[in-house]
């Protein structure tokens, strides 16, 4: 069924202090040098987009205090907290008027604002986070000290115990119910990840799962498992695609998902007509040769026009389309 009027927010949040490797920050504004808006528009004039520009944010005094006392023994606490703030505010805004938004990373430490700002709005929501890692340790369990590593910690209301000291309550008082996150593309899950996903039974379709059975199924037990009302927030890590198709990565990570499989995973979820939220995250322009940027970044418009646009299977919406040749 066609969407009617659909309108579109789209922040670009160039954060790139959740990991240690210059570039990530980058990405916003070169996919929209790449035609971003006209990838989405894709000639359908009911898509009414609106691009928020760059997210900014001030650090102050109290996150200064939370990271020398609390959180001191991982990177950059302060600026995570005051951009993904920022962050959930801004969701909030787009969600007021418009019916979707996408956000643009920087590294994934923003899906944690991301999400939250969505669960604001949103309280009924389910979470799909496609990703070749599962962004789920706690301060106590980075080995890497990364933030990007950790943002689904800070949404799972039984992981949110972990961070008393960050004040989650007053930016972010709605999380995720554990049973409404399902991962898709995981192969590089840290020891302590995986004990934490096991205890808590959260549904993982890590790369060997979809060897055995395929991505339709995939998709098929994954809106099984979600509640079929809610609205779907989907954060895509772009190195859950594998990294030839996806090579300009911080944390790339062989034998992903091919480019069709990602696809097929966005379409399927985009079939739904629930997918009120999107991430696009980590693509590092400074990473690898020129050519490597070229198809990373054709990767993820790919990935993105698929969700609010093209159809492979043809587009049904040209509403200027000169039906007088037959
Ligand atoms: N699990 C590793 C860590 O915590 O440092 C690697 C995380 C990479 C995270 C990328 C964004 O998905
Ligand atoms: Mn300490
Ligand atoms: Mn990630
Ligand atoms: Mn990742």
């Amino acid at each position: 069924s066609a969407a009617v009027n659909q309108t579109l927010g789209i922040i670009g949040v160039p954060f790139g202090k959740g990991q240690s490797k210059q570039g990530v920050e980058l990405a916003p504004d070169l996919l929209r040098e790449n035609k971003l808006r006209e990838v989405l528009q894709n000639g359908d004039e009911r898509l009414v987009i609106t691009d928020y520009g760059n997210l900014e944010y001030a650090v102050d005094e109290r996150l200064l205090q939370q990271q020398r006392q609390h959180y001191h023994h991982i990177r950059n606490y302060a600026e995570f907290m005051a951009c993904n703030r920022a962050l959930i505010e801004q969701v909030q805004l787009m969600l007021q008027k418009n019916s979707q938004f996408l956000t643009i990373g920087g590294d994934h430490a923003i899906g944690f604002g991301s999400v939250a700002g969505h669960l604001q709005h949103t309280p009924n929501l389910s979470l799909v986070w496609v990703d070749a890692h599962a962004d789920i340790n706690l301060h106590t369990t980075s080995q890497s000290g990364n933030i990007h590593g950790m943002p689904v910690s800070f949404l799972l209301q039984q992981l949110r115990a972990t961070w008393q000291h960050a004040a989650l309550d007053e930016i972010a008082p709605n999380c995720l119910p554990k049973d409404q996150l399902v991962y898709i593309g995981l192969r590089d899950i840290d020891p302590y990840e995986a004990f934490i996903l096991n205890k808590f039974g959260i549904r993982y379709y890590a790369m060997d799962s979809i060897d055995r059975v395929g991505v339709p199924k995939i998709i098929e037990m994954t809106l099984d498992a979600l509640s079929p009302q809610n609205k779907i927030h989907v954060s895509f890590d772009i190195d859950a695609l594998d990294s030839n198709v996806a090579p300009s990565t911080g944390t790339a990570v062989r034998g992903g998902l091919t480019l069709r499989e990602g696809i097929s995973i966005v379409e399927a979820l985009r079939d739904t007509n629930r997918v009120q939220g999107m991430d696009l995250v980590e693509i590092n322009p400074k990473l690898g040769s020129e050519s490597d940027v070229r198809s990373t970044v054709e990767s993820g418009l790919e990935i993105l026009k698929s969700m609010f646009g093209y159809r492979r299977s043809g587009a049904r919406h040209w509403s200027n389309l000169d039906t007088g040749i037959l």
